[in-house]
């Protein structure tokens, strides 16, 4: 049955690619994008541009559309935020409130994006577990644990049925990632297609989790059609499918471009990739909601190099 849906952050990487498929399942004319800054020339469906923070242009479109799923994606990333770290938790912290404000008022779901930025230097580096130490070193992290406090306690206070994903770093190649610690993995791709070298601003051995963005949209829908007693996680699952050194995703790019050069110069993001867990274990999510990955890093490659291609005319 087709429901009213109302996206934040629509346009961002993840958006571009859920939003879609959210037309797809429910009619274009259903599903309403918050545009903020950046809008797409060539969007097609029910648009609405303004703030989350704003309370009475808030309440109007709940007035206007009685919304009954909200996927609040906007967010302030975790390398923007220790650029402006006033700015991450206001945008962060006060427009997830909003949400949950408004959820809990009008008895909507809300699925909401966490990450593994919640993890920290204290976590358990390999195969983090579900229910482990959170003490993050970014101010993103920071908002992303109190987010996910603040949606258990949505849901253990007022019964809003809120669900979240601990995403890793995503790859994808309709639209770049912006402000992330991760952004490097995409970059690489950008710079072996376009025949340029790449410096890339963490070490060669920095191993991260990361994810193919088909499996991240699969993820984000197979948890939210999942049934509410399956669900008991209500912070936030986590959310795994691949993980390599950049070194490895260079060599697996250079098996298509062999003259690719990868200069490493770590910058100050390296503390943060450094923070963060070598591999997830999202066990949790594989037995509540039945959660599989499909692809690996052979698999993601080549389909970002063939995307890619076509995408930059190569
Ligand atoms: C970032 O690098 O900030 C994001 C994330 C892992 O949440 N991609």
């Amino acid at each position: 049955m087709s429901k009213k849906i109302f996206v934040t952050g629509p346009f961002g990487q993840i958006g571009s690619e859920l939003v879609p498929e959210l037309q797809e399942r429910h009619g274009k004319e259903n599903v309403v994008a918050l545009g903020h800054s950046y809008i797409p020339e060539d969007y097609d469906g029910p648009l609405e541009q303004g703030d989350v923070r704003d309370e009475d242009f808030m309440n109007e479109l709940w007035e206007k559309y009685e919304f009954d799923e909200v996927y609040h994606l906007a967010s302030i990333l975790s390398a923007t935020g220790e650029k402006k770290p006033d700015l991450a938790w206001d945008v962060n912290m006060d427009g997830l409130k909003a949400i949950l404000d408004l959820a809990r008022d009008h008895d909507n779901r809300v699925f909401w994006a966490s990450s593994i930025a919640v993890f920290g230097p204290n976590t358990p580096m390999d195969n983090t577990p579900q229910h482990t130490i959170l003490e993050p070193v970014t101010m993103y992290g920071v908002t992303k644990v109190s987010g996910e406090l603040l949606c258990q306690y949505y849901h253990e206070k007022y019964g809003l049925d809120v669900r979240g994903l601990r995403y890793p770093g995503l790859i994808s190649w309709k639209e770049k990632p912006g402000g992330g610690t991760t952004d490097y993995s995409v970059e690489m791709f950008y710079k072996a297609i376009k025949g340029e070298d790449y410096t890339c601003f963490v070490r060669e051995d920095t191993r991260l989790p990361m994810m193919y963005m088909e499996d991240a949209i699969r993820g984000t829908l197979q948890l939210m059609d999942a049934d509410d007693e399956s669900i008991d996680i209500r912070t936030s699952y986590n959310h795994s499918a691949l993980n390599f050194e950049a070194k490895e995703l260079e060599e697996e790019i250079k098996k298509y471009y062999p003259d690719f050069e990868v200069e490493y110069k770590p910058d100050e993001r390296q503390k943060t990739a450094d923070s963060w867990p070598n591999s997830v274990d999202d066990s949790k999510a594989r037995e509540d909601w039945d959660w599989q990955p499909k692809y690996d890093l052979e698999k993601m490659t080549e389909v970002m190099i063939e995307n890619l291609e076509k995408k930059l005319g190569v």
